[in-house]
């Protein structure tokens, strides 16, 4: 909606936010994801600086921006071969006012500068959304696990955390896994670090349950994911029971929102890797799903083999040619994208709702361009965003996190009742904060103007800093 309100410089809203998105495409070059993760978050923003000009006045937007601080580092290692590997790593810690840095590490060939502060960044909102006390980092390497052995995955996390290590701690950043960082990664990085210090402490999430992780974590996005659906059918009167659902992915997030929808009565279909989507209009069901957690968490295979042990299920290869996924074409009620980001395009969002689905819940940060955002908020689906449908991750981290601080461990009930709470919580704040900025139903609104507000106040109350 075009306005023309005035703030105390005589520029209106829109055009300062107009001007603040420049900025940042100016300052940040070569930063695509970025670019679309601040815009997203702006454009919601707007309606926000209509009511509130003094945050423009104290810069807020433009500090939100612009990380606390950005540390890039060389890892070198040996590979078994002998030769030497050198990869980069990094660190971003964007903003800490309601906490410390928390976010997770990702461990993939792609990952670059640009990838890493659009994952901070959602991180922010993110992590405000979740009622607990973090602030938003992100961090990996462009080291890709696939196809090392656990001793070169081992020395490469020696090498990685050998710099990390003097940058993090229980108090100031608390990194976690993402994609390629699992419970192996996570205990050696752990292990490195406790050598270096000499402290044991819960300096990161995602541990093992016998050295401090807490029950729930590895469960906790996909379960918390699907916990939002059914919060999001909820308002209408519908639940997941009888629904067939597209689920991408194969890895984390994916094998426990499959194994939540089952929980419900809902009925998985699909799934799929970087190699291609397996379709199994039977459905996968606990003993498919426990098949695919060995194929994907031990034996580290490919997806495809999923068509080969269950013949009615068909292999659909990936193919770059096309300009859409094959995954994303297959009728179904609800889709659950759990894969990585920009993963479902103005085609897919257009075949999506073409086929009747009426619901998308992202389990992957931001796995929705935004032209495939605008799709699903004009049809009027249940859409809900990632800062808000995976914030159940870091939550049940958080929750890892105060354990640690008590040096006592929940039960699995305890844990999964409070991420249970905690779920409803953020879709309460992103449907009545939708509904107060008179977007009713636009949760994406809901979750940037939600978990914006109580970070920018947090940033007025501590001053210039
Ligand atoms: P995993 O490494 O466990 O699994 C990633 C899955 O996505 C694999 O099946 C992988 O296939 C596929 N994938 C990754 N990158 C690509 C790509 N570029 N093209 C095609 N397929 C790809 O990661 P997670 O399950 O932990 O993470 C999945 C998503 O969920 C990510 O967006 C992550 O940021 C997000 N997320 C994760 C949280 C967590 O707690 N782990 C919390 C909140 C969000 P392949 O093996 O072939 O690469
Ligand atoms: O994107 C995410 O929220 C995560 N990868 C989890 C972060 C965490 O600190 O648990």
């Amino acid at each position: 909606m075009a306005s023309t309100t005035a703030t105390p410089f005589g520029t209106s809203s829109n055009d300062y936010i107009d001007q603040v998105i420049s900025q940042v495409k100016a300052k940040n070059p070569a930063e695509p994801e970025f670019h679309q993760a601040v815009r997203e978050v702006l454009d919601s923003l707007r309606l926000v600086l209509k009511r509130h000009p003094e945050y423009q006045s104290a810069k807020i937007l433009e500090r939100i921006v612009e990380p606390e601080r950005v540390i890039l580092f060389r890892v070198p290692w040996i590979d078994d071969h002998g030769n030497v590997q050198v990869n980069r790593g990094f660190r971003i810690e964007m903003n800490s006012a309601i906490g410390p840095y928390k976010g997770g590490l990702r461990f993939h060939p792609s990952v670059n500068l640009g990838i890493l502060k659009f994952l901070a960044f959602e991180q922010v909102f993110k992590n405000s959304l979740t009622t607990l006390m973090m602030g938003g980092g992100k961090g990996g390497s462009d080291f890709d696990p696939k196809g090392k052995s656990d001793n070169e995955v081992m020395r490469f996390c020696q090498s990685f955390m050998t710099e990390l290590a003097r940058h993090i701690g229980p108090d100031t950043d608390v990194p976690a896994g993402d994609i390629g960082v699992g419970g192996r990664e996570i205990g050696y990085l752990f292990g490195q670090y406790k050598r270096l210090k000499n402290e044991f402490t819960g300096v990161l999430t995602g541990k093992g349950l016998n050295w401090g992780g807490s029950l729930i974590r590895p469960e906790a996005t996909g379960y918390g994911c699907v916990y939002f659906a059914a919060e999001m059918l909820k308002t209408k009167g519908d639940s997941l029971e009888g629904k067939e659902c597209l689920v991408s992915g194969s890895g984390n997030v994916s094998q426990y929102t499959v194994e939540k929808l089952l929980d419900l009565g809902a009925k998985p279909i699909t799934l799929s890797d970087s190699s291609g989507v397996i379709f199994d209009p039977e459905g996968i069901d606990r003993e498919k799903l426990h098949w695919v957690m060995e194929l994907k968490n031990m034996r580290r295979g490919r997806i495809r083999e999923y068509a080969e042990k269950f013949r009615k299920a068909e292999f659909l290869p990936t193919n770059v040619e096309l300009d859409h996924n094959p995954l994303w074409k297959i009728k179904a009620d609800c889709a659950f994208p759990s894969a990585t980001q920009n993963e479902i395009n103005a085609a897919d969002a257009a075949n999506l709702i073409k086929n009747g689905c009426k619901l998308v819940s992202e389990g992957a940060n931001m796995p929705s361009t935004a032209d495939a955002t605008n799709l699903f908020l004009d049809a009027k689906i249940f859409y809900g965003p990632a800062k808000a449908a995976n914030a159940g991750g870091v939550a049940t981290s958080g929750l890892e996190m105060s354990q640690n601080s008590m040096r006592l461990g929940w039960t699995r009930e305890e844990v999964d009742k409070r991420l249970h709470t905690i779920m409803c919580a953020i879709h309460k704040t992103c449907y009545d904060t939708a509904e107060a900025y008179g977007t009713p139903g636009n949760l994406v609104n809901g979750a940037n103007i939600g978990g914006f507000l109580k970070v920018a106040n947090a940033m007025m109350d501590q001053g210039l800093v």
